[in-house]
């Protein structure tokens, strides 16, 4: 998988804030990516470009600077997708000769209209590492339908991407990761076991998850631990712990480390058992995000396809409560036909477990995914600016005016919460 010559490659998180350029999460996916490349002999920059104001000028910077032969950049729906078609217009207007790529979530669920499918040479849904690496190899060529790749080498991810990019910016008294020490958010694995059905990771990775090595996760922890002075550790991966006996042989990798490391993660709550509590928690494991979703158990297992969970999905989140975990929830309203008992059924069992923190969306059809499969072909060539918030599209069976008011009170909830929850923290 040799280019014939090495290419100089810009990778660029466009981020989502358009001023403040706060540095929370790394931009693991341009930095893996990265990573890859440079193994393979080509010269690589790595941008986090969030909180950039003026996109054109420091994409200017940088064509003279670093010269690129290619733009890649990572795509995600809302301001995300908006910053990635700010760089790729200006990039066909003022720079032609740079091949420009479209990769991540947003590769894989792009509408054919959107306007961004017009302005990139390529869509290279999938794993980055391997996927570009192919795309250059075969002379990057115009490419619209690739199938998402799912072949990355996850053992030769590095969790410390010096001198690639640095890491020091983003050690933060972590406010969004619920642990009380500085932490960085990092990333262990790729795609998800589970196969909800109005999910990205079906598009993104259809064949599921494939973790990093247990023993070479742990000793990257620990050598950013040595390097950055970190003890807290946020996965931002959808099914890292999901499989058992990965799940033991990392906490008992963790258990044996000599350097005291806390850590959150995702956790379905299909997975969520006592048992398996016990055993993240042995391993260091303080904080979770789990799918609440909806109060609708049937909806869980029916229209969402998220399989069953003992004692119901709040049954689990109390579980985990319970036992000390600090656990965020995502929670959704306007799920297609949601009746208007359904929802306040949903905002009633938030407002019931008050320890609970609070991720708040209105649902929205991805395209290639099977729940949105009748609706997201009728909405236009911007439909991926849309949030899962205020702007996205009423699916459900009630009013757009009862919806707004739904969405203002669990909005108002989940702020409520999650500041409270900040000033608990040190
Ligand atoms: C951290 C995170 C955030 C952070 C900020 C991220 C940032 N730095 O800007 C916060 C909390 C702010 C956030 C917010 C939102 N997020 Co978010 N977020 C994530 C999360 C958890 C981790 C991203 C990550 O680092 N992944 C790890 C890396 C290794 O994976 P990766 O980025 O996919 O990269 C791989 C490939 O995609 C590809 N690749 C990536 N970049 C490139 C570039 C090129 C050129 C190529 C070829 C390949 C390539 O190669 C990489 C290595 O294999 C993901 C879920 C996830 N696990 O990925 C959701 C996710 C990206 N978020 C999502 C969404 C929808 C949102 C929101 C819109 C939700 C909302 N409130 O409405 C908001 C708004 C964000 C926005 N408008 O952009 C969706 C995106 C869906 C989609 N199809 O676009 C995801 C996938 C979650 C989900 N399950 O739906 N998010
Ligand atoms: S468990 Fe989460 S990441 Fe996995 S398919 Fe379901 S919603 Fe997607």
């Amino acid at each position: 998988m040799i280019a014939t010559r090495p290419l100089r490659v810009l990778l660029a998180h466009p981020g989502i804030d358009e001023t403040g350029a706060r540095r929370e999460f790394p931009p693991w996916g341009v930095i893996f990516v990265g990573q890859a490349l440079a193994r393979s002999g080509h010269v690589v920059q790595v941008v986090d470009w969030n909180g950039e104001p003026a996109l054109e000028t420091a994409l200017d910077r940088q064509v003279i600077d670093f010269r690129p032969d290619i733009l890649g950049v990572t795509g995600k729906w809302g301001r995300a997708a908006r910053r990635a078609e700010r760089l790729f217009r200006h990039a066909a207007a003022h720079h032609p000769a740079v091949r420009r790529v479209l990769g991540g979530p947003l590769a894989a669920t792009l509408p054919a209209n959107a306007t961004i499918a017009a302005l990139v040479n390529a869509v290279l849904p999938g794993d980055g590492e391997t996927t570009l690496l192919r795309w250059m190899a075969a002379g990057m060529p115009n490419l619209r339908d690739a199938s998402p790749a799912q072949d990355a080498d996850l053992g030769a991810c590095c969790l410390d991407p010096a001198p690639l990019f640095d890491l020091r910016p983003y050690v933060r008294p972590a406010e969004r990761s619920d642990l009380d020490v500085p932490t960085l958010f990092v990333s262990g694995s790729r795609g998800c076991v589970a196969r909800c059905s109005f999910c990205y990771t079906l598009a993104h990775a259809p064949s599921g998850l494939r973790e990093m090595p247990a023993p070479l996760l742990a000793h990257g922890l620990r050598g950013l631990y040595q390097r950055y002075g970190v003890t807290g550790f946020y996965f931002v991966d959808d099914g890292l712990v999901s499989r058992a006996r990965w799940r033991r042989d990392f906490c008992q990798e963790l258990r044996a480390l000599d350097v005291p490391l806390l850590w959150g993660v995702d956790l379905r709550t299909a997975e969520a058992t006592s048992a398996t509590l016990g055993e993240l928690w042995q391993g260091g494991c303080r904080a979770l995000y789990m799918g609440f979703e909806t109060a609708d158990d049937a909806a869980h297992r029916g229209m969402l396809r998220k399989g069953p969970t003992a004692g119901g999905v709040g049954g689990a989140l109390q579980r985990a409560m319970a036992m000390g975990f600090r656990v965020r929830a995502s929670v959704v309203i306007g799920w297609p036909g949601e009746s208007r008992t359904a929802i306040e059924r949903t905002l009633a069992a938030v407002q019931a477990q008050p320890g609970l923190l609070v991720d708040a969306f209105r649902y929205n059809p991805l395209p290639n995914t099977p729940l949105a499969a009748a609706s997201a072909p009728q909405f236009g060539p911007q439909h991926v600016y849309t949030e899962y918030g205020a702007d996205a599209p009423n699916l459900s069976d009630c009013s757009d005016a009862y919806i707004q008011s739904a969405w203002e009170r669990l909005l108002a909830l989940a702020n409520a919460r999650n500041a409270v929850a900040a000033t608990t923290l040190t």
